[in-house]
């Protein structure tokens, strides 16, 4: 059975993260990504399937799945990251998802870039937004009726290079889970933007108004307010340990610390360990060479000769010299949580 035009049955909303232990493959295997959907799996026939684009646009178009394939492609690593990430990590604790450490993985996407089938259609001067939309319908309970998973980008980053309409993750046809035929992929911003299951692009004169564009995936920063809230967009330098984990003991002697360290449209370039709760800091390896919007693992050879209890930190700094504070500011809905992480172990 090909997977593509089945609906998986499940009929609720699935959210699973990446199992962040070792080892950790620098591109993720797509059956470990981690999946965060608002609805059900959408049903899909990619038959009758095409993707529309209208709006502000001279030429509106109607792309069958053959179309998007004949056009050119590129190929980019990127890591996707929930903005929820590491929302079970505030306290006081905060309304959503609780996710570890695990809603984010890395996949190379193919796809065709959204700026070759903007400039086909010709987008016309009072273009300000590019709306996107998916086909999962489902409730939500602020709102009268059911309705489609939306978003959009303000007109340069749609238009930036890129940004793709993508076909393939990890060089395979994408999955029903990740948005077959064809998803959005926002490099170096939160995933929340990168909308799965693509059926209609709609170039608008206005900034656009959708609940998870206006009242979700925004900042807010006053308990229950949710007034004067900034839009979440780009990814925030940050970095989690894998090795070891909370409240792990260990034997004394020597170790591998273990993690991944990333951020959003700046690389991240330094990474530095704490043993000693944020006392003093050392440099860690990179496993990894510096790439744009890709996660890089790193390792620090850590001797502990002392049996006791141990606060381990891990701190990333990105190419603008941005640098993970000791606690991210506290908002409503948990979003963009890049404190310093830290893990206590036990030694023995
Ligand atoms: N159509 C659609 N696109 C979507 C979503 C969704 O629920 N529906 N969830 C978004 C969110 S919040 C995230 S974090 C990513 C998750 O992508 P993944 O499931 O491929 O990991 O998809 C984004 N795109
Ligand atoms: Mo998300």
């Amino acid at each position: 059975m090909d997977e593509r035009h089945h609906r998986p049955k499940s009929f609720s909303p699935e959210n699973r993260e990446l199992p962040l232990t070792m080892p950790i493959e620098r591109v993720t295997p797509v059956s470990l990504f981690y999946r965060r959907n608002h609805m059900p799996y959408p049903r899909v026939d990619v038959r009758k399937w095409h993707l529309s684009v209208t709006g502000y646009v001279k030429a509106p178009l109607r792309l069958t799945y053959n179309d998007l394939l004949l056009l050119p492609q590129i190929t980019l690593s990127v890591t996707l990251e929930c903005a929820g990430n590491k929302r079970a990590l505030w306290n006081p604790k905060t309304l959503g998802e609780q996710f570890k450490l695990g809603a984010i993985s890395n996949a190379v996407w193919t796809g065709v870039p959204l700026s070759t089938v903007l400039n086909l259609a010709g987008v016309r001067p009072e273009a300000r937004d590019v709306v996107f939309e998916g086909m999962d319908i489902g409730y939500r309970p602020d709102m009268p009726a059911s309705l489609s998973y939306s978003r959009s980008l303000p007109l340069t980053k749609a238009l930036a290079p890129d940004t793709l309409l993508a076909l393939c993750m990890n060089f395979e046809p994408l999955s029903i889970y990740y948005g077959f035929p064809v998803r959005l992929i926002v490099p170096g911003w939160y995933a929340m933007a990168s909308v799965k299951w693509l059926r209609r692009i709609v170039v608008i004169d206005h900034s656009f108004d959708g609940p998870y564009q206006t009242r979700d995936y925004v900042f807010y920063t006053r308990p229950n307010d949710y007034t004067h809230g900034i839009p979440v967009t780009e990814m925030q330098v940050n970095s989690s340990i894998a090795y070891p984990i909370d409240q792990q003991t260990i034997r004394h002697g020597r170790h591998t610390v273990y993690g991944i360290a990333w951020s959003g449209t700046a690389k991240v370039v330094g990474i530095h360990i704490s043993t000693d709760g944020g006392g003093t800091w050392q440099p860690a390896d990179w496993l990894d060479p510096e790439q744009p919007y890709t996660w890089r693992r790193w390792n620090f050879a850590w001797m502990v000769q002392h049996p006791g209890e141990y606060t381990l930190m891990s701190r990333a700094t990105d190419e603008l010299g941005r640098v993970q504070p000791l606690q991210a500011v506290w908002n409503v809905l948990g979003y963009m949580n890049n404190s310093i992480h830290q893990v206590k172990v036990y030694v023995e």
